[in-house]
């Protein structure tokens, strides 16, 4: 008879939170959760996913969860991480979590301690590519051209700098760095990638992991509510969210079918207003991105 998994009804981020109906973050956050078990501590930044899931007196997180600043949860989980090592306490899996904002901007400092220090955590960054709870605030993840609050249609239409190569920068502390990007398009790809980045943690010798999920967001990103999985794939497939791994200083690029960019910022009001000449530098933005990539994994 096949031995009951008693992790297997296990779901970390329980349902009863307050984030949107659609919220892409919410879904990676189960995901991420229900593959992480209960033998987790987690420490999480301000941001949507801590505002919606740990309302005074309630609590989504069925595992010890420590909310840290916006500017430092890698700090935190160090914390947390050293702390563990010192009692002996090798298997759990300690996870820091953060936007965008709090992972390419205010937190890059301490993120970038963390991994320099070479800390076995499992660090997750939710991209909804801007300062969401606050208000649709532009961040360095933010695409060229995207409209938010801070990068309004003006003369300047949205955004004027194109988004940080985060993975690239995180990778570039060390080989002993697990490093993968995911999209919540692709489900499957995302919870291999997360239970490989546990395996990392953990391993003898290993080191910290780094995986960063597009998450859309329906209100920064003006979508409807019941296509957050088909953009999310769209991303991918149009090429302006790569999917790849690194390990040992390997990039590994993904492959998948091809769609039209065009398709992708169609269905998105951030979008809305963009002119053919401004679809065409985006275009250009992101296939050079991609072919920087590509040139990696010939390394
Ligand atoms: C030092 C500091 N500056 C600003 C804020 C206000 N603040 C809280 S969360 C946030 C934006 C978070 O953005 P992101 O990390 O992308 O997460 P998201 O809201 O999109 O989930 C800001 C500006 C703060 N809490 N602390």
């Amino acid at each position: 008879m096949k031995k009951k998994n008693k992790n297997q009804d296990f779901e970390g981020f329980a349902k009863g939170h307050n984030a949107c109906a659609g919220c892409g973050a919410a879904i990676a956050m189960r995901h991420l959760m229900k593959i992480a078990g209960a033998n987790t501590i987690v420490a999480i930044a301000t941001g949507c996913m801590e505002v919606v899931s740990t309302v005074y007196p309630l609590s989504s997180w069925e595992v010890p969860c420590i909310h840290s600043a916006f500017e430092n949860v890698a700090a935190t989980a160090s914390g947390i991480e050293l702390a563990l090592k010192k009692q002996g306490k090798r298997k759990i899996n300690v996870i820091a979590i953060a936007g965008d904002g709090g992972t390419f901007d205010i937190g890059l400092q301490a993120l970038s301690g963390m991994l320099e220090r070479g800390h076995r955590i499992l660090y997750v960054c939710y991209d909804n590519e801007a300062y969401m709870n606050t208000g649709i605030q532009r961040s360095s993840a933010t695409p060229l051209h995207a409209e938010t609050t801070t990068s309004p249609y003006g003369k300047i239409h949205g955004k004027i700098e194109p988004k940080k190569n985060m993975p690239l920068i995180v990778a570039s502390h060390g080989k002993n760095i697990y490093v993968a990007t995911a999209s919540v398009g692709y489900l499957e790809d995302f919870k291999r990638k997360v239970k490989k980045a546990l395996r990392h943690i953990h391993k003898k010798n290993g080191g910290p992991a780094y995986l960063q999920v597009l998450c859309p967001c329906v209100l920064g990103w003006k979508i409807p509510t019941n296509i957050t999985i088909q953009i999310a794939r769209k991303a991918v497939n149009c090429r302006a969210y790569p999917l790849f791994e690194i390990e040992n200083g390997k990039l590994t690029l993904q492959e998948f079918p091809e769609e039209k960019i065009e398709d992708y910022l169609k269905l998105q009001g951030r979008f809305s207003n963009l002119a053919k000449k401004e679809i065409i530098k985006l275009k250009k933005f992101f296939e050079s991105e991609y072919s920087k990539l590509r040139n990696f994994t010939n390394r």
